[in-house]
């Protein structure tokens, strides 16, 4: 790697201030597509977008042409015509081809028109492509380079989730985020609405989980520890009604996205048992969370509990199409099963070997359930405990264990380890960092990562759906947050579940990004610039009474500048 290195030599008593900028350099053109196309050709000259061309395509594609036209219009304020004829010349024009896999597109632009063609999602993917090569000159004219392109992504699940639990956003920010989602080509939006800490999805049926499990007295500042746990009192929650997820779910639906929803069990259930306590196994009055963490109090296996659920999953499966729900499954704490008379009795009654074949049987039932209404379970890795012999889906987020054991055994997996996925761990040194849980995941760490696991036959990985990346909101409680936390490192996963391993390329990836970093400089992204951080190490020579401070650029973008204080407080 051509790392770019400054020393810095001053007297040993130096007291020294830093401040560096940047000059970025230009590059040949080369595409900036994220993530990488399969097959890209570059051709001779460009097409130039001007107010008089048009786009063209039939009544099927009419809303993928429109929020093509949309974006355009947003990004550089030229507004398109669509019509269902093209011109002779100076046309974009979509073609839905039933040859294409539904996913996969063909881009090709001349200097008189632009062709794209592919399946039922391929050629919104295609425009996407088509908006990132849009190039702007100074006098604002727009032209896209002639190319041709032959483009399906690597695997069918390709993820983002947030968590609205522990921090809740907007109706109109989810939005933005499916937004961002689409802009690379993501199709699975995991949202994960209930947690210990709010309840954030009205059930008509139960309209307390909202009234009361929507909204906590307070909230956890910073991190705890074992001595300190402070919180503020600042009553603190929200929900979407039914009118705003079929707003989001059909706002989703257009940009090519699926929604799979999850509702936690049988644990993180807090906030439904402060709502009703009957619900957990001592029907105690609780209250829903103020800090993070894994709580004992959780659904309990009584049969009014499945009736609860089952009553919750009939509504969720009535806002939400998508053929998978997510029950979450994870981080439960068995103690209070352990003292309820009726879990004992229910173990007993069924010849359990203990707790966990308890959950296994929990999970066994909701699946019955969901798969009765043609629907399929989701779930973390933990509804492998127990025994998973069913035909649910697992995610793998404590590392590829759970995915790999999966996959061995015939279920379908979707691989988020947390050292690779986890979007809620800081992404450069930590002391140049807003706050985060923890964990440490950069940029680079999540391109490097390869969605099939090693150890599987070729049968086995057939089983690995695809990846997913995760955002945990416990310290991310603003949208610009939201924003700093996946970029950039929603576009290196784009390229991880999209683009063909021999495509890949981290330092090809890095600059391209910088053009994207444009693009959000433009749109007002918050974005972490966290890939420029410059280690440094100080080096010092006692002999000769020298201190020195190594600057390395870990990614040379430019000119290093750097100025410092002297020993008079003189700026050089
Ligand atoms: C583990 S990942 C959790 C979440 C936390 C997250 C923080 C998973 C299934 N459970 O409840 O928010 O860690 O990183």
């Amino acid at each position: 790697m051509n790392k770019e290195r400054v020393y810095i030599r001053c007297a040993l008593s130096l007291v020294f201030v830093f401040c560096i900028s940047f000059a970025f350099t230009q590059t040949a053109w080369q595409s900036s597509i994220i993530p990488a196309p399969n097959k890209i050709v570059p051709g001779k000259g460009c097409f130039l977008l001007n107010h008089k061309t048009v786009v063209a395509t039939s009544s099927t594609l009419n809303s993928d042409a429109n929020l093509f036209v949309g974006m355009l219009n947003k990004m550089y304020g030229l507004k398109l015509g669509v019509y269902d004829e093209a011109t002779k010349i100076n046309f974009i024009r979509l073609t839905l081809k039933p040859s294409f896999k539904p996913d996969a597109y063909s881009l090709i632009v001349t200097p008189h028109n632009v062709e794209i063609s592919g399946g039922e999602n391929g050629v919104f993917y295609g425009l996407q492509s088509l908006l990132q090569l849009v190039k702007p000159d100074l006098t604002g004219k727009l032209s896209i380079p002639c190319v041709k392109i032959e483009d399906e992504p690597r695997f069918q699940w390709r993820g983002m989730h947030l968590d609205v639990s522990r921090h809740f956003f907007s109706k109109e920010f989810v939005k933005k985020y499916i937004d961002y989602l689409a802009m690379y080509k993501m199709n699975t939006f995991h949202w994960h609405l209930t947690d210990d800490q709010g309840w954030r999805i009205e059930i008509k049926k139960y309209p307390k989980l909202t009234q009361i499990g929507g909204w906590r007295k307070g909230t956890l500042i910073g991190h705890s520890s074992s001595e300190n746990i402070t919180t503020d009192s600042v009553v603190y929650g929200g929900f979407y009604t039914q009118d705003d997820i079929r707003e989001i779910v059909a706002y989703a639906k257009a940009r090519h996205i699926t929604i799979v929803p999850e509702i936690e069990m049988p644990g993180h259930a807090m906030a439904a048992i402060s709502a009703y306590p009957y619900l957990s196994c001592t029907g105690k009055q609780i209250e829903v969370e103020k800090t993070w963490g894994v709580f004992e109090d959780v659904f309990c296996t009584k049969d009014s509990v499945f009736d609860f659920i089952e009553n919750v999953l009939t509504e969720v499966m009535d806002l939400f199409p998508g053929t998978y729900i997510h029950v979450g499954g994870d981080e439960c704490p068995k103690v209070k099963w352990t003292k309820c008379l009726v879990c004992q009795g229910r173990i007993k009654e069924l010849g359990l070997k203990n707790e966990e074949e308890l959950q296994s049987y929990f999970i066994h039932r909701i699946e019955k359930f969901l798969n009765q209404h043609q629907r399929k379970l989701i779930g973390w890795d933990e509804i492998l405990q127990g025994g998973l012999d069913t035909n649910a889906t697992v995610m793998s987020w404590q590392g590829e264990e759970g995915g790999i054991a999966a996959a061995k055994q015939g279920n379908y997996v979707v691989m988020t380890p947390g050292s690779h996925c986890y979007f809620d761990h800081y992404q450069g040194d930590p002391t140049n960092e807003p706050l985060a849980i923890g964990g440490y995941t950069t940029v680079d760490k999540v391109y490097s990562y390869e969605p099939i696991p090693k150890g599987l036959t070729s049968e086995q990985q057939k089983y690995i759906l695809g990846a997913q990346g995760n955002l945990w909101t416990e310290y991310v409680s603003n949208e610009k947050q939201v924003e700093y936390m996946i970029f950039p490192r929603l576009c290196a996963l784009s390229e991880v579940v999209w683009s063909p391993k021999e495509v890949r390329n981290y330092e090809n990836f890095r600059n391209r990004l910088l053009k994207h970093f444009g693009l959000f400089d433009k749109s007002g992204i918050n974005y972490a610039k966290s890939i420029f951080e410059i280690n440094k190490k100080v080096i010092a020579d006692t002999l000769k009474n020298m201190l020195y401070l190594e600057l390395k650029q870990e990614f040379p973008v430019g000119n290093l500048y750097y100025w410092y204080e002297d020993d008079n407080g003189i700026m050089k």
